[in-house]
């Protein structure tokens, strides 16, 4: 009887080595280890055999069967192993592969914001400024302190601030304008300075034609000897022209902001003959640069900040700031 056991269990080592699916595998698994197997009645026909040699038999059916297990499980593991190559080979994607092509390929482009974004830079990267960038989330300092805005003073109301609930209350919001990046870079560079800042800014304004609660702005930073207000309107006049080229007319209007010295608003012409607002611009006040560590006896400055959003509309004629946000693609397509 257990001659011939074992003979099969070897037997069903070499078909196990040779089974082709896990279906087959519980097949041949059931056959020897299984209720109606030979292992089972071997077993069960243990007991007929005498006490001597029952222990002796029992052994040797216990090896016998521990090695059709393993034989069992070994044939398992490598049809799941091979199975889930054969699924990674199936599943494989070609990222090179090129489909036969049926139609014209449509390119996407960058929203038009964005677009002139990338533009803007280029024009001052141009007139030899760089490129800066600062954090969204800003402290008083420099969203308002720096920038000569204590918090007694009546401005910090008119930028209708969105506070983040972090630290003591009105300590922390998402800036309000560029204009903390000027402080961060003054704070870590030497004069002479020339650079931009672009990013966006968060309002709690309510959205209409020229409103956004964000939007974009972009930041310029002047300050080196001798510098007037001349070479301010100059650059202003320089980057409206490189813009929208000639037909567009620019114009300062007297203003105030806290951080700048004279102040202006400045303005650019529209089809129709009346003006957008595009941004506020100035000298940069003393007090700033002291709170930077510039001495204000030795050098001057000038800043502006105008609204990239609003630019654009002028830009491409588009009657609503909100088109730039409403995301619908036939709109977008046009720029
Ligand atoms: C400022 O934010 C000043 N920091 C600008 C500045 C910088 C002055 C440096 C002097 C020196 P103001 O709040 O006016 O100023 O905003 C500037 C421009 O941002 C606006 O002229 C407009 O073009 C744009 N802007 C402001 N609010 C919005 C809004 N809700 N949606 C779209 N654009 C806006």
């Amino acid at each position: 009887m257990m001659e011939g056991y074992e003979k099969a269990a070897a037997d069903a080592e070499e078909r196990l080595a040779a089974a082709a699916d896990l279906d087959a595998v519980a097949a041949i698994e059931r056959e020897l280890l299984g209720r109606r197997s030979k292992f089972t009645e071997a077993k069960r026909r243990l007991s007929d055999l005498d006490p001597g040699e029952r222990a002796a038999a029992g052994r040797r059916l216990n090896a016998a069967r521990e090695q059709m297990e393993a034989a069992v499980a070994a044939a398992r593991a490598r049809l799941t192993a091979s199975g889930r190559a054969d699924r990674y080979a199936a599943e494989r994607l070609d990222l090179t592969e090129r489909l036969p092509q049926t139609a014209p390929l449509r390119r996407g482009h960058f929203h038009p914001v964005t677009q002139a974004r990338d533009r803007l830079e280029d024009v001052f990267v141009g007139m030899g400024y760089t490129v800066a960038e600062g954090p969204e989330v800003e402290s008083a300092w420099y969203n308002f302190e720096a920038l000569n805005i204590p918090d007694w003073h009546p401005a910090r109301g008119s930028f209708d601030t969105i506070f983040v609930n972090l630290g003591e209350p009105e300590e922390v919001m998402l800036r309000s304008h560029t204009s903390p990046v000027q402080i961060r870079i003054m704070e870590n560079r030497k004069p002479p300075i020339y650079v931009v800042a672009p990013g966006r800014t968060f309002r709690a304004d309510t959205a209409d034609a020229t409103h956004l609660p964000a939007f974009n702005q972009i930041e310029g930073l002047a300050v080196d000897r001798n510098i007037t207000m001349g070479d301010l309107a100059g650059t202003i006049d320089e980057f409206v022209r490189a813009l929208f080229g000639r037909e567009v007319k620019s114009r300062l209007r007297p203003s105030y902001f806290p951080f700048t010295e004279p102040s202006a608003e400045f303005d650019i012409s529209r089809p129709d003959g009346s003006w957008l607002e595009l941004g506020g611009c100035g000298m940069v006040h003393p007090n700033v640069l002291s709170n930077c560590g510039i001495d204000p006896e030795e050098w001057q400055g000038f800043a502006f900040g105008f609204g990239i959003d609003r630019l654009a509309v002028m830009r491409h004629e588009i009657d609503d700031i909100r088109e730039f946000v409403n995301n619908d693609v036939r709109f977008l397509s046009q720029f």
